[in-house]
């Protein structure tokens, strides 16, 4: 069989990949995932941005499978009747053999079809379908593991569906990519069940690597030394761990997101990841560079509408000079580097106050925990601020009439008088009712585990209190963000917008998808050589601290010296003005191209065409598809940079106020104009020998 020659697009000068294409219309492309219309986490990202580049070439031929949930069921999918006969046969097989199966058109970008198991409908089979496993490959699931039980229902339907799908496809042949242990029993059973099916187990993360990691061990340096069986029993994950790996050992082509996690894989799981999928975005460019900076401006103003309530009363600081850093993401202290954060902020902090900056930094932590909701503090902050706004209102109007009443009769008004004393009267108790006894909060919510919570304990003992002196300010938000919130009403993608700096100092982090947000949308941050984007944009980048990508050495150096080089980095992004703030975000929107599916979607075709190559080897050969040639490939140094023989850490647009203001209205003047006086952002001040003694301590 043979396709279309396809040549694999290039944007913005990045590599181009000739590729014998696939013969779509002989094919069906199956991929399954617990997080299909369901959001959990990173997967749902990478599936749903993903879907239109593979609808695009996919067409009718793509599908994708997942648990039907009914409230994701209501409001994100349009129910309809499958026009694929084989399809619609399996769907009307499983109902009629007491399972619920629903299909649909997912409303997302792409609209590609969705196959969604209704898992609780099914769970009378459970009993059964654990002999099922335990006959193919021994592994027992014992019953208080609810997940996995779930998983293994899931893993069952899926591979019920694909006999059926497959009994009736005439011809065509199937290829199916798994996502993850909690849709890889469906990839054990098929192959154990022999299907005439191509296969692909796609890995986020390990099991056994997240739990390490989040042990605080020295994971990296040690790859090697564990005794992994043991490990994963010692952490009552021996049963997971075992649906993991024997997914993987199953599958014709085994993936993974990055190189970082493929060396962890071949470690945790014994098996080298035949191809990487780095995981990109639906990039929608503006066709105006300004238009992103505007937005900026516009989301800025609503958190320094926030940041005047919460800080009522002690807002002596001045919101032109104020920087608003975050990290976001699942709850996972040490994993996602909110540890190293909080030192180095309590650092930067010591560095502005000796430094006397005039720079404020207010940090948001934006992680979930359980709470008992917003706490009076805060609210009472924000009601605060609309009555003295609204008093402002009042007493202006007022001001404003009486003025136009003295203009018509051709006066000009004693200003000294145009007040009466009521007016006065009001606004002194406006002002008055902003003192408070207490500190501005760290937090938003009442917290549950307070006296434990991770973050609060380390902001206890560094004693970052928001007090006066402080010139770093923390707020603890540990709700996933949302426009309807009576507190801080905006989206995530309204907040990154609206923010100078997202700071992920993670530990363990296969990908990252939060840094490669903040890029698409123009917002430096900071990533670590540890994590999948970090190391991508390592490779891909020849100067990323240039283009607003500061990459923390967490690999290679101890903890307080990793926490010293994020200080450096906090302090030199507090020192730039804010036109080195607008050149720096233009770079950093101009990397988006590399993050763009349109381009990585190439390591996904290649995974396909590997995978029929050896599923069907006499149909399917792998020398139509050679591995994207994307290595050694780098984005260039911005050419306002000019040659450095030191290191990238120099060409940070510090020092560039000589610059036209239109500078960031054209990114190819930026070029032109970028003649960048450089000087290291991290010049200026080094951590204080005493203080570093007090912080981290080496992990090895
Ligand atoms: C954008 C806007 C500018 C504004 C700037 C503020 O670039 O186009 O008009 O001055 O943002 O930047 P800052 O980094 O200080 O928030
Ligand atoms: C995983 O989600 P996580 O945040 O638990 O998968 C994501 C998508 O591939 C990845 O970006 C992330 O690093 C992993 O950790």
């Amino acid at each position: 069989l043979r396709g279309r020659s396809l040549s694999v697009t290039s944007l913005s000068g990045l590599p181009l990949w000739d590729v014998q294409g696939l013969p779509i219309e002989d094919l069906l492309f199956f991929e399954v995932a617990w997080e299909v219309t369901n959001k959990v986490g990173g997967i749902y990202t990478v599936i749903q941005t993903k879907a239109k580049t593979t609808a695009d070439e996919w067409g009718e031929n793509y599908y994708l499978i997942g648990p039907y949930f009914e409230h994701n069921m209501k409001t994100q999918v349009e129910e309809c009747e499958p026009p694929n006969p084989a399809i619609k046969k399996a769907v009307d097989a499983m109902n009629l053999h007491g399972c619920q199966v629903h299909f649909g058109r997912w409303l997302i970008e792409g609209s590609p079809y969705v196959v969604l198991f209704d898992i609780g409908y099914s769970a009378w089979n459970l009993d059964r379908w654990k002999g099922d496993l335990w006959e193919a490959c021994h592994i027992g699931i014992p019953y208080h593991d609810r997940e996995a039980n779930d998983m293994l229902i899931f893993g069952s339907l899926t591979a019920w569906f694909l006999k059926e799908v497959t009994d009736h496809v005439d011809g065509k042949h199937v290829i199916v990519q798994f996502h993850e242990w909690q849709a890889g029993t469906g990839l054990i059973l098929s192959r154990a069940r022999r299907l005439p099916i191509a296969t692909i187990f796609t890995t986020h993360a390990t099991l056994l690597g997240r739990y390490l990691c989040a042990a605080n061990t020295d994971f990296y340096n040690h790859l090697d030394k564990f005794d992994i069986d043991k490990e994963a029993g010692e952490r009552q994950i021996y049963h997971r761990y075992c649906m993991e790996r024997a997914s993987v050992h199953c599958a014709h082509v085994f993936t993974t997101v990055s190189e970082i996690t493929a060396i962890e894989a071949e470690h945790m799981l014994k098996r080298k990841p035949d191809v990487i999928t780095p995981n990109g975005l639906n990039i929608k460019k503006f066709s105006a560079v300004h238009e992103f900076q505007n937005l900026h401006v516009l989301y800025k103003s609503r958190i320094q509408d926030f940041v005047r309530g919460h800080f009522y009363g002690h807002l002596d600081f001045d919101l032109e000079k104020t920087l608003f850093l975050f990290i976001a993401g699942r709850y996972e202290f040490s994993n996602k580097g909110a540890d190293i954060f909080l030192e180095a902020l309590s650092r930067l902090n010591f560095l502005l106050r000796v430094h006397k900056s005039d720079v404020t930094v207010v940090v948001f932590f934006i992680m979930p925990a359980k709470t008992n909701n917003f706490n009076v503090e805060t609210l009472k902050g924000q009601a605060v601020r609309k009555q003295l706004w609204d008093t402002a209102n009042s007493v202006k109007e007022k001001f404003g009439k009486k003025l136009y009443d003295a203009l018509l009769r051709g006066e000009i008004p004693d200003l000294n008088k145009i007040l009466d004393r009521d007016d006065v009267t009001i606004m002194k108790r406006a002002i008055f009712s902003t003192q408070r006894q207490s500190l501005p909060p760290v937090t938003t919510h009442n917290m549950i585990d307070d006296s434990t919570d991770p973050i609060l304990s380390t902001i206890r003992r560094i004693g970052l209190f928001n007090s006066r002196t402080d010139r770093v300010k923390v707020i603890l938000h540990p709700e996933f963000l949302s426009s309807t919130s009576p507190l801080l009403p905006m989206d995530y993608e309204e907040f990154v917008r609206g923010c100078h700096l997202g700071v992920f100092p993670s530990y363990y982090e296969p990908w990252g998808y939060t840094p490669a947000e903040c890029t698409v949308m123009g917002i430096p941050s900071v990533t670590t050589n540890l994590s999948g984007f970090g190391c991508f944009m390592q490779e891909h980048v020849t100067d990323p601290a240039a283009y607003g990508i500061y990459i923390v050495d967490r690999r290679f150096c101890s903890p307080d010296e990793s926490c010293n080089q994020l200080t450096q980095f906090l302090y030199g992004f507090c020192k730039q003005s804010r036109r080195q703030r607008i050149i720096q975000r233009n770079r950093t929107e101009r990397l988006s191209d590399l993050l763009d599916w349109k381009y990585l979607g190439r390591y996904y075709m290649h995974a396909r065409h590997l995978t029929l190559s050896r599923a069907f080897p006499d149909k399917f050969h792998a020398e139509s598809s050679p591995p994207p040639k994307t290595k050694g490939f780098k984005f260039p140094r911005p050419s306002s940079v000019p040659p450095s023989p030191t290191s990238s850490q120099h060409s940070s647009p510090q020092n560039s106020d000589i610059e036209d203001e239109d500078e960031r209205y054209d990114e190819d003047e930026e070029a032109e104009k970028d003649r960048i006086n450089i000087k290291s952002p991290f010049s200026l001040g080094q951590v204080p020998h005493e203080k570093k003694k007090q912080h981290g301590e080496h992990k090895n």
